[in-house]
């Protein structure tokens, strides 16, 4: 049973004053995912930055960045489509024009935090439909039951590519699913049949989730987008110790890391 390693460098939410080894800019977003794929990861889930260090969904920096990585490794690139709470959907769903392998999907708004992230029924439904025209693997992100059905309404109406669906169950955003292990038991039980997940595990739960998530043969998460430390009151120093730990914790399992092409595989990704 192999692990697909996804690690998330950025994020919409962190800046350099929460964790000084965030990285923001195109060639340190291109540095963290190279160390991170020699340690195992096979996916990288991008955020972008302008220069002020703001969530953007500028298509010059995106591609800049996409091409800084392609130009060190052949990490697949997930691009994130949730970008950042204040901008704009027009703006955020441009970016799956640029035929990344992969890009998240958010079904559903929500609270996030203080703020509010907004995923009308229409705008989701015409970017699903694009990512489908487009061969763009979504990755459904599901912060809450109602969003696992929500997806499974969008596979029905035909938006969806369904060969397998995949899945990443989101746990400890203020406003979806605390994150504890009855909840992504649950989750895990209701997904259908053949579905590939992954645990993100937002906060301090991380580890022990991803642990379990793990065991249970799912896929895993890791970056400081979904954390910025790696225990308790100790900053983690950059992406690569998160990754270095959920790649050892897999090995522990017995659960090898997919490579680049197992995932490709797995996922039935369309060529390029
Ligand atoms: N930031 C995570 C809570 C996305 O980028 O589209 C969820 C996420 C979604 O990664
Ligand atoms: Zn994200």
């Amino acid at each position: 049973m192999t692990v697909v390693l996804t690690v998330a460098p950025t994020g919409p939410i962190a800046t350099k004053r929460d964790n000084p080894n965030l990285p923001t800019q195109p060639h340190e977003i291109a540095e963290e995912v190279h160390a991170a794929y020699q340690v195992g990861a096979a996916v990288a889930h991008l955020h972008f930055r302008d220069a002020a260090d703001a969530p953007t969904a500028n298509l010059d920096i995106a591609r800049r960045t996409v091409d800084l990585i392609a130009e060190r490794c052949p990490i697949l690139i997930q691009i994130s489509t949730g970008v950042g709470l204040s901008v704009p959907f027009e703006q955020r769903e441009a970016l799956v024009e640029l035929r990344p392998r992969m890009a998240t999907l958010n079904p559903c708004s929500m609270s996030f935090g203080a703020d509010e992230f907004r995923n009308p029924p229409t705008d989701v439904a015409r970017l699903a439909a694009r990512m489908h025209e487009l061969g763009v693997k979504p990755e459904l992100e599901i912060y809450d039951t109602g969003h696992l059905d929500a997806c499974l309404r969008l596979r029905d109406k035909g938006l969806l590519d369904d060969e397998p669906m995949q899945f990443s169950i989101v746990l400890g955003v203020q406003g979806g699913m605390a994150a504890n292990a009855d909840n992504l038991l649950t989750m895990v039980r209701r997904l259908p049949e053949g579905a590939v997940w992954q645990v993100i595990a937002v906060g301090r739960a991380n580890h022990e989730l991803t642990g379990i998530a793990i065991a249970l043969g799912g896929n895993v998460r890791a970056g400081l987008e979904d954390t910025l430390y790696l225990r308790k009151g100790e900053l983690s120093k950059g992406n690569t110790p998160l990754v270095e730990r959920a790649a050892q914790m897999a090995a522990a399992y017995n659960h090898p890391l997919a490579s680049v092409a197992e995932t490709e595989a797995l996922l039935h990704l369309p060529s390029r």
